[in-house]
């Protein structure tokens, strides 16, 4: 098959896992999981969307240090990997696949969200221009986030670590197909990728091989933990979010893919402009093309998975044109069967965004399929 028959329907293979479908499911933060422990609504809200090729799920913490909003589920503790394990189970008997995002948040967190009620942690002491989650009497409140501090350098081995553990949980005992390393959005890693956040003088500041050190080291720690065919990688070379800023993103992230390029990884998931599929007016224009480029010219073999409020004509183009997964967020929210609405071209359902964040089942797992 040439590419220009390819459809959004074929199957592919992503490192270790055979894909049914292109259509990957985005990973969705729904603070539904109090004590950061998983719940069976949520086994019943990813087997409903099993019909997507692969589903990523929500980001989850790597360690408590690493949360920074309320209600989001762990993969660091005992009891926390074992209510996962219910959660991947009804995605498999649903015939589906599913990934786990690996998060730490850094500096974008609340000291009541913190061990012991202490400071975020940050590559440098810059408070972020944004704001996060908690929730008092079950209502979600956006409060500004805490001041953090300056991590040291020898506190930089038991994240990398941190890491390395929780993929180890998720793919030898809850069961996950596989990880998702979050390094988008502004949190750590693509904190300390990005100069507005990370103004280090050591060997993790400063170049641009400085700043990628922290996430090479934790590609690293967990492909070696569970082979790079298991995981994937998401960055947003030029989101806004949570104050993530670099004024020169292009040579940035082609050093990172070609850095990755030579850990055989699943796939690279690229957010592409501003998160969320807003628009940013003083967006500044990067080359999606040319990363994509500079990762297959450094011989990188992974999935090209992009992402930002496509629809199925826009996703269908890039499948010809080169990206061999498009994953939907928002659209998968209300259309737990988007895969099938998209191969019968039907309507799709509007999301209700007073219930994406916390609460229970309304606007979570009452989003009927069509009727068929
Ligand atoms: C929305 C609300 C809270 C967190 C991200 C994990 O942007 C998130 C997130 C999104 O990657």
């Amino acid at each position: 098959m040439t590419r220009s028959n390819l459809t959004l329907f074929d199957s592919v293979r992503v490192g270790d896992l055979a894909l049914k479908n292109r259509i990957v499911m985005a990973p969705l933060t729904r603070n539904r999981a109090p004590n950061a422990l998983p719940t069976a609504l949520m086994a019943q809200y990813y087997a409903q969307r099993a019909s997507a090729g692969l589903l990523i799920s929500e980001a989850t913490a790597i360690s408590h240090q690493g949360q920074g909003y309320a209600d989001v589920p762990g993969l660091y503790a005992e009891e926390q990997v074992e209510a996962w394990k219910p959660i991947t189970q009804a995605v498999h008997a649903a015939g589906g696949k599913i990934v786990v995002q690996l998060w730490h948040v850094g500096r974008v967190s609340h000291t009541s969200l913190q061990p012991h009620g202490g400071q975020p942690v940050a590559p440098s002491a810059i408070a972020a221009k944004t704001k996060t989650v908690l929730i008092e009497n079950g209502v979600p409140t956006f409060v500004d986030t805490s001041e953090p501090r300056a991590l040291h350098a020898y506190e930089l081995p038991d994240i990398v670590h941190a890491y390395a553990a929780a993929a180890r949980n998720a793919v030898y005992t809850a069961g996950f197909d596989g990880v998702e390393i979050h390094a988008a959005n502004g949190y750590l890693l693509d904190q300390f990728l990005k100069s507005g956040s990370n103004q280090r003088r050591d060997d993790f500041g400063g170049s641009i091989e400085n700043r990628v050190r922290l996430l090479h080291e934790v590609v690293a720690a967990v492909c070696d933990a569970v082979g790079g065919g298991r995981v994937g990688i998401r960055l947003s070379p030029v989101t806004p979010s949570n104050d993530a800023f670099d004024p020169d993103p292009q040579p940035l992230f082609d050093f990172v893919v070609r850095e990755l390029a030579a850990f055989n990884l699943a796939y690279v998931h690229i957010i592409e402009g501003a998160t969320g599929g807003d628009l940013v007016l003083d967006e500044r224009p990067f080359d999606y093309i040319g990363l994509r480029r500079a990762y297959r010219a450094a011989g990188g073999k992974g999935a090209w998975m992009i992402n930002n409020g496509l629809d199925k004509t826009m996703a269908q183009t890039c499948v010809r044109e080169g990206a061999d997964l498009v994953a939907f967020g928002r659209a998968f929210i209300a259309n737990p069967d988007l895969v099938e609405r998209f191969l019968h071209d039907k309507p799709l359902s509007d999301s209700d965004r007073s219930t994406y964040y916390g609460g229970g089942a309304k606007g979570y797992t009452d989003y009927p399929p069509l009727l068929t």
